[in-house]
């Protein structure tokens, strides 16, 4: 049995939990994230929901379809949640992919295809800067926020590291030696431009 003191302790942790839904049905994405929460937020899955479905994102832009990814799960489960778009903008490709991101080789491609799509525009291509850029889209009580993190680097000419998931492969951020598949987690972490829109989103938070 608690004590008075340990439960009033007990009740005032948990009033200050905050549970957020992460509204991405990808993985990876929540494997970068979950490490970068502080003890206080829980993280809720779609999984943890038994919700499997695709969210539609129709979008022009990045903003839009991080939006529209959050405000389809805050209608549908009604609790505070956040989503994120990503897109790697290349300038010699006239910043495509971009919002294109995830079907850039065609509907129903695997992001191989994407990169080795990327890889073949890029061939003969001597300027190589790109960017990624993630927009997360969070409902807080009911009112919407945009947080937005970059990272600038370039496009490598050949597929280098086994780490990470999507266009990672072929992506090496400034400054840096090594693609960001070639870094651990714990690296690409430091300075991605999912952890910088994090970063901003959680400082948001703490104010709350
Ligand atoms: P959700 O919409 O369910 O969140 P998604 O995979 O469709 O998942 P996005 O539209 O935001 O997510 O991402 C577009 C694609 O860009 C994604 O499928 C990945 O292949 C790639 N991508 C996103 N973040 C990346 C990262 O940090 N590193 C490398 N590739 C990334």
């Amino acid at each position: 049995m608690l004590t008075g003191l340990k439960k009033r302790e007990k009740i005032s942790i948990n009033s200050m939990i905050q549970e957020l839904i992460i509204a991405t049905q990808n993985k990876h994405k929540i494997g970068e994230i979950r490490p970068l929460l502080p003890s206080n937020i829980k993280l809720i899955s779609l999984k943890d929901l038994n919700f499997s479905e695709d969210i539609p994102e129709t979008g022009a832009t990045l903003v839009e379809n991080a939006l529209q990814k959050a405000r389809f799960v805050y209608k549908k489960f009604g609790r505070n949640c956040f989503a994120d778009d990503t897109g790697l903008e290349i300038s010699a490709l006239h910043g495509r992919p971009g919002v294109y991101s995830a079907r850039y080789a065609g509907e129903g491609c695997t992001p191989k295809d994407n990169v080795r799509k990327v890889l073949l525009e890029m061939k003969d291509e001597s300027q190589r800067q790109a960017r990624f850029c993630t927009v997360i889209a969070l409902i807080f009580d009911g009112i919407e926020y945009v947080f937005e993190g970059e990272v600038l680097g370039e496009i490598l000419c050949a597929e280098t590291g086994g780490e990470g998931f999507g266009y990672d492969p072929i992506f090496k951020p400034a400054h840096s030696n090594l693609s960001f598949a070639q870094m651990p987690l714990n690296e690409k972490n430091k300075i991605s431009h999912r952890a910088r829109a994090l970063e901003k989103m959680l400082e948001f938070l703490k104010t709350r």
